[in-house]
């Protein structure tokens, strides 16, 4: 079997344009469509049906020789920018000194060092641990293993919208059933939901009004006594790009601290200098207790971390955290390169910078089209909801039809939210001003003739 080799390199290299030389998806990626058809399951979809051979800066190329602007980043993944040269050096030379041994049977630097700088980065100035794992879901599982032994109790809060990934666990912890719960079921127990912060939606209740819901709600149903963790995603992801309104999240923490609840604040979307702070808790002066990262962390390598008070962390009992992969050391060297690109290569800035000129023109957008009833995020982490304006009813059609079009248009952009009906932009930090603004005139235009 061949497989098709990238004819340019990424990284940066690549021509930073958009150009078509052919329809989407093109012959090539259709043959290759249809071996996915018949090799993988269905269940595992493809949002734009295109095969990768290279990617850089702010493009995506494929089989065909499409260049496509990536405003997705692989689901806040490439922050740094896909096959970042740092990233991709710190990679090979890992890779040609050793792939493998499993951290819990003999240790290699690189996870102790991405530990410290996790301790180092993450929000608060106490003493802190850090125990690293592959997946979103996998960390946020371990968070709350992590909570539940600390603090002896079984309960977890999740919020509605939340998002926290697809294992037995989380899946619980999700809340949308369609796609990600429905028929999966028996779920894990001792996971109950509280109504979230979402500003656009519930009525104008403040940051307060909106936290005291929750508490009066947890109180009543669960029991603080009975209460291991909280946890919430800063800015939901998945769930819509809802940023809860002010004062929501330190109201939260400040209850959990006074009940002996855990606050474990899931930033696997929002970490990583996305929102225009390293991470997004931060904007509000919150300090969780355990912040679960991955995505950013590792420049598109699978590595995920729970981040935390030492105290907690380190009442679980010795050999209670693990996995074979866990900190692989590939992933940890590249995870050094990004976070050094995060600190020191002024990605928290560029966060902001990308974050003005999407919010610059989806208002814009919004000013001139009543279906788009929203935008809202931080940084280079915005999105559009669209609705019925008539009606102010979410509109999902809506959304599929210009995210389709734009994807025609070689445009990658994402929809989210419970209701379907957000465009998120998501772009990698390494896109230049002209390919975000030409990317965003696509969509612009997509709209007009959706
Ligand atoms: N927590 C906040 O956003 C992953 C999921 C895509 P994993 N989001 C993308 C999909 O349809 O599967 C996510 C997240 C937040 C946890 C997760 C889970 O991270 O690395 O996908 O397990």
């Amino acid at each position: 079997m061949t497989i098709t080799s990238p004819s340019a390199v990424g990284g940066p290299a690549l021509p930073q344009r958009r150009e078509l030389v052919t329809e989407i998806p093109g012959p090539r990626s259709r043959e290759i469509l249809a071996r996915k058809s018949a090799a993988v399951p269905r269940g595992v979809g493809i949002t734009v049906p295109v095969f990768v051979v290279a990617a850089g800066g702010g493009v995506l190329l494929d089989v065909d020789g499409n260049s496509l602007i990536d405003l997705g980043s692989g689901i806040a993944v490439t922050t740094v920018g896909n096959a970042a040269p740092e990233v991709v050096a710190a990679i090979v030379d890992q890779a040609q000194a050793f792939t493998h041994t499993c951290f819990m049977i003999t240790g290699y630097e690189g996870y102790v060092a991405v530990a410290e700088a996790l301790n180092r980065l993450a929000p608060g100035d106490h003493e802190k641990r850090t125990a690293l794992f592959n997946s979103g879901a996998e960390a946020v599982e371990n968070a709350v293993k992590i909570a539940r032994a600390a603090t002896g109790r079984s309960a977890v809060v999740a919020f509605d919208h939340a998002y926290h990934g697809r294992t037995n666990l989380t899946m619980a912890l999700t809340a949308k059933a369609m796609p990600y719960k429905s028929g999966f079921g028996p779920f894990a127990s001792e996971v109950y939901r509280a109504p979230m912060s979402y500003p656009f939606r519930d009525g104008g209740l403040d940051g307060a009004e909106a936290a005291r819901r929750a508490i009066t709600q947890i109180e009543k149903q669960i029991g603080a006594q009975s209460l291991a963790a909280i946890l919430i995603e800063p800015i939901q992801g998945e769930g819509g790009f809802i940023v809860p309104a002010d004062g929501f999240l330190p109201a939260l923490a400040a209850w959990a601290a006074a009940n002996g609840v855990v606050l474990i604040a899931d930033e696997v979307q929002t970490g990583f200098a996305r929102t225009g702070a390293m991470f997004a808790c931060e904007h509000e002066g919150v300090v969780p207790d355990l912040i679960v990262t991955a995505k950013g962390i590792a420049g598109g390598l699978p590595l995920s971390a729970v981040t935390g008070r030492a105290d907690l962390l380190d009442a679980v009992h010795p050999g209670g955290l693990g996995g074979t992969y866990g900190g692989n050391p590939i992933a940890c060297a590249a995870a050094l390169a990004a976070i050094d690109r995060y600190e020191h290569g002024g990605l928290v800035e560029r966060a902001r910078e990308i974050g003005a000129i999407l919010r610059g023109r989806l208002d814009a957008m919004r000013a001139a089209d009543p279906r788009i009833g929203d935008v809202r995020g931080r940084g280079a982490m915005i999105a559009a909801e669209f609705v019925d304006p008539a009606s102010g009813e979410p509109d999902a059609a809506l959304a599929a039809r210009v995210a389709a079009a734009a994807h025609a248009e070689g445009v990658v952009v994402l929809t989210c939210g419970t209701f379907g009906n957000v465009i998120r932009f998501l772009p990698p930090l390494s896109i230049g001003d002209e390919l975000l603004v030409e990317g965003l005139d696509v969509v612009r235009s997509a709209l007009e003739t959706s």
